[in-house]
């Protein structure tokens, strides 16, 4: 089953749209496998930026993603690594179409609340990067016959 990585970044955090982006992915349909909040240690927030190292924003978007506690998740479902980019919108929240989340809660590019994989082998890397197997739940909620 198909998962992608996504992480509330801390503007996020810090205007409470956890519970709000959460209750997205869930109503959509997927599935919840990983979860944490975290402080991010520059070293990781380097690794998961390294396509990005050579542009200008580079320094300025890891002092940002490391300044507050970044909600990192995992989430699987059918075609879930497309589904989310289009439940994020687009990376420069002023093109964000309306009914996304960079859409509905952000204008700077900066500051763009939400972080989702751009890609499945990207996925699996930024899984990787961010989760161990243990912290990971692997489970279908069909699977648990007391709830449905
Ligand atoms: P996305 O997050 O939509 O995959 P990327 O990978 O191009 O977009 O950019 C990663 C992050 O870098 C963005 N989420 C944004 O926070 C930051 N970023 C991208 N472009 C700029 C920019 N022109 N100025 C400042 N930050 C930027």
């Amino acid at each position: 089953m198909e998962r992608t990585f996504v992480a509330i970044k801390p503007d996020g955090v810090q205007r409470k749209l956890v519970g709000e982006i959460i209750g997205r992915f869930e109503a959509k349909g997927f599935t919840l496998v990983g979860l944490k909040q975290m402080m991010v240690p520059k070293e990781l927030a380097e690794k998961h930026y390294e396509a990005l190292n050579d542009k200008p924003f580079f320094n300025g978007l890891i002092e940002f993603i490391t300044s507050g506690p970044v909600v990192a998740m995992v989430w699987e479902g059918d075609g879930v690594v497309a589904s989310a980019r289009k439940l994020i919108g687009a990376t420069n929240p002023l093109a964000s179409e309306p009914g996304t989340i960079r859409g509905d809660f952000a204008v700077n590019v900066g500051r763009n609340v939400i972080h989702g994989s751009d890609a499945l082998e990207t996925a699996q890397r930024e899984i990787a990067l961010w989760f161990s197997e243990e912290q990971l739940s692997d489970w279908t909620p069909t699977m648990m016959p007391w709830i449905h």
